[in-house]
């Protein structure tokens, strides 16, 4: 891309950081060369139990898909997130804690309070009846409370699935069910933007569809009332006044399950990404290290929700096994206003800063005057996630937030690989605004034919984008379908981990992601599954057949575009509209709202009756040129009708 200005590492980042070129390449070269020494000698980052004798056992072979790290060794998540620091840090703050509400006093917990509410909550759960190996379901706003509950799952050996309060109780009993949680933790409500979600109601509404012998415990965040069923609701800080306070954390084999997070795919309801105990923490604190370049004592704040991967991975296990202080926040970019996210930097001194492009843009569209005025000298790092960041978008953070002064690190990585796997390091990685660069230790990307499967060897590649060979932050299984895992993620392109995205790699070999090659849509950095968006409009009594594709949207990334086919008899009307809005909303949650809607009295679909997604894709996009050969179809004339009612639509 000629147009798009290269920035070579400055001498200050080198200088401060951990890893400079000759060290990357160094290291980077033995990590591949040699996996098994390399890794032996990483895993020396966290405090084994039992220390790994067996380091890598992987088959990527479909159908017999196994992988494990660390095998025979033992540890414990929570007592290398808080427990190992007591000695040095237990005055440290751990997390800072900021509001939704401006007005509210910001708390610091330091890893000794940490320590204390983690061992309580952890008794809590023992005496709810949750034991190792149990699932327990996690439905909580970004309050401290959030963290805690994970810990304590890791302390006890329990595996946590954490369900983003934003979806709906529909979405929360399906995965309630999948996993079949024993506790449920939620909260009363959940501020957010000025509004509070009613989270115990929807609680409420979710446990009526799931079995009988499911415990909910509640944390009080704002006081207003709820309902509460004796002998399954229970107050958590009425629990705590009745357990002990210490809880010695179970020692856990580094295969164990950690936790459980359900993901979008192309196909059927989102599957339960399994990560385990040892492989995930050891990647997870070392990248967090070496691509934040965190340093002791550096106030790091990762703006996403606990509920996404990026919460667990960099706002919660990373950063707190290495003993960092990590910013929780508990509100959205622009309230009160569209200066918070500044402010909130600004007061806390903090020195790393990781959001999504989405907020970047959104941020930016709003103007500079809300940036202007605050003291943003504290930052040393920026990060990106979650979509391909625009050049626009990456100048106008770069230079009005790190005041180009700071590396951006543009961190590619998904659900399913636990933590980054393409990304600049500050002092390594000449960056090129929209590339994410070169791969972290152990990553060995390939560039494959979409078609054929083939490798793509010359450097300047254009393909999917698949890994090689394991790297030990990577999810194991699909909870309770293995086979669902072997065929996802190793069928397609056989020997390799297909990611599910397009990249280009260019001539210096930086890769560029080009976005889902799948029916997966990028939503604000949310995944979403188109067919899980169409499952739920036809749901709906008044619709026949629905098709969702994504497209461009200037502040979100992708769209949601729904094409609708009613039912005989039903007529088109605004109100409809809004009513099938409304319906998507309270089957997925609010993310998943269509952005347009058009009514379709037909598809396009072949004569064997599928619907041809790619005509509709383009369509979506406006390029009426390029709609590729048509003549499959069973009826081609549907299209012009397509056109012209999508022309009308915007
Ligand atoms: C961490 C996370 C994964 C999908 C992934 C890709 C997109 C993430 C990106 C990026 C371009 C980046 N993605 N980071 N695309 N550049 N830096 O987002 O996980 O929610 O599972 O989404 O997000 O398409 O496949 P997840």
């Amino acid at each position: 891309m000629s147009d798009v200005q290269l920035h070579p590492v400055q001498d200050a980042w080198k200088e401060r950081a951990l890893i400079d070129k000759a060290q990357y390449d160094e290291m980077y070269k033995r990590s591949i060369d040699d996996p098994e020494g390399f890794w032996k000698e990483h895993m020396q980052r966290l405090d084994w139990i039992k220390e790994p004798t067996r380091i890598k056992a992987v088959n990527f072979e479909y159908p017999d898909i196994s992988i494990k790290w660390f095998e025979d060794g033992e540890l414990n998540v929570s007592a290398n997130c808080i427990d190992r620091h007591l000695k040095d840090k237990g005055e440290q703050t751990a997390i800072i804690w900021e509001a939704d509400s401006p007005d509210d006093e910001a708390q610091h917990i330091s890893y000794q309070q940490l320590h204390a509410h983690v061992c309580k909550f952890a008794n809590v759960l023992k005496e709810m009846g949750v034991s190792k190996g149990d699932r327990v379901v996690i439905y909580l706003p970004m309050i401290p409370q959030a963290a805690y509950a994970m810990l304590a799952c890791a302390r006890i050996g329990a595996v946590h699935s954490i369900v983003f309060a934003g979806f709906s109780p529909d979405a929360l009993a399906d995965r309630i069910n999948d996993c079949d949680a024993k506790v449920l933790i939620t909260a009363d409500h959940a501020p957010r933007g000025g509004k509070k979600t009613p989270l115990k109601a929807n609680a409420d509404k979710a446990l009526k569809k799931c079995g009988d012998d499911v415990k909910c415990l509640t944390v009080k965040r704002v006081g207003d009332d709820v309902d509460m069923q004796d002998g399954r609701d229970f107050w958590l800080h009425e629990m705590e006044e009745t357990v002990g306070n210490d809880c010695d954390p179970v020692a856990m084999n580094a295969e164990d399950p950690l936790f459980i997070l359900y993901t979008s795919g192309s196909t059927g309801k989102p599957k339960g990404v399994v990560h385990t105990s040892g492989g995930y923490l050891v990647w997870t604190s070392m990248t967090h290290e070496l691509v934040f370049d965190y340093h002791p004592g550096d106030i790091y704040w990762c703006g996403a929700d606990i509920g996404w991967v990026t919460g667990h991975s960099y706002i919660v296990y990373g950063p707190l096994a290495n003993g960092a202080t990590t910013l929780m926040f508990e509100g959205v970019p622009t309230y009160p206003d569209a200066s918070r996210f500044w402010k909130v930097i600004e007061k806390h001194k903090v020195n790393q800063f990781y959001t999504a492009p989405t907020a970047i843009r959104a941020l930016m569209g709003k103007g500079d005057s809300f940036v202007e005025g605050h003291d943003l000298s504290s930052l040393k790092v920026l990060g990106t996630v979650g979509e391909p960041i625009n050049p626009e978008a990456w100048e106008w953070y770069f230079h009005k937030i790190g005041k180009g002064k700071t590396p951006i690190v543009d961190t590619w990585w998904q659900t399913e690989t636990g933590g980054h796997l393409i990304t600049p390091l500050p002092g390594a990685t000449d960056l090129k605004p929209g590339s994410a660069t070169n791969p972290f230790f152990g990553v060995k990307p390939v560039m494959l034919e979409a078609e054929s499967g083939k490798v793509i060897e010359a450097t300047e590649a254009e393909g999917v984008l698949a890994i090689a060979d394991s790297w030990p932050g990577q999810m194991r299984t699909v909870y309770g379908d293995h086979e669902r895992f072997a065929n996802t993620y190793f069928q397609q392109y056989q020997g390799y981990y297909f990611s599910g995205d397009g990249a280009r790699r260019d001539a210096d070999g930086y890769y560029w992601i080009t976005g889902r090659v799948d029916d997966v849509i990028n939503v604000s950095g949310h995944r979403m599954g188109t067919a899980e968006v169409e499952s739920a409009l036809v749901s709906h009594p008044k619709v026949s057949e629905a098709a969702v594709v994504g497209y461009p949207h200037d502040v979100k990334g992708q769209g949601i575009y729904c094409y609708v086919t009613l039912m005989a008899g039903e007529e088109p009307s605004e109100e409809l509209r809004n009513e099938l809005r409304n319906h998507v909303r309270e089957e997925i949650g609010p993310i998943a709202s269509p952005d347009l809607i058009q009514f379709a009295p037909g598809l396009p679909k072949t004569r064997s009756g599928k619907i041809m997604r790619r005509i509709l894709r383009k369509i979506a996009e406006d390029q009426y040129d390029s709609l590729g050969d048509t003549s499959t179809l069973a009826e081609p004339e549907v299209v012009d009708d397509l056109i012209v009612n999508h022309k009308d639509l915007k």
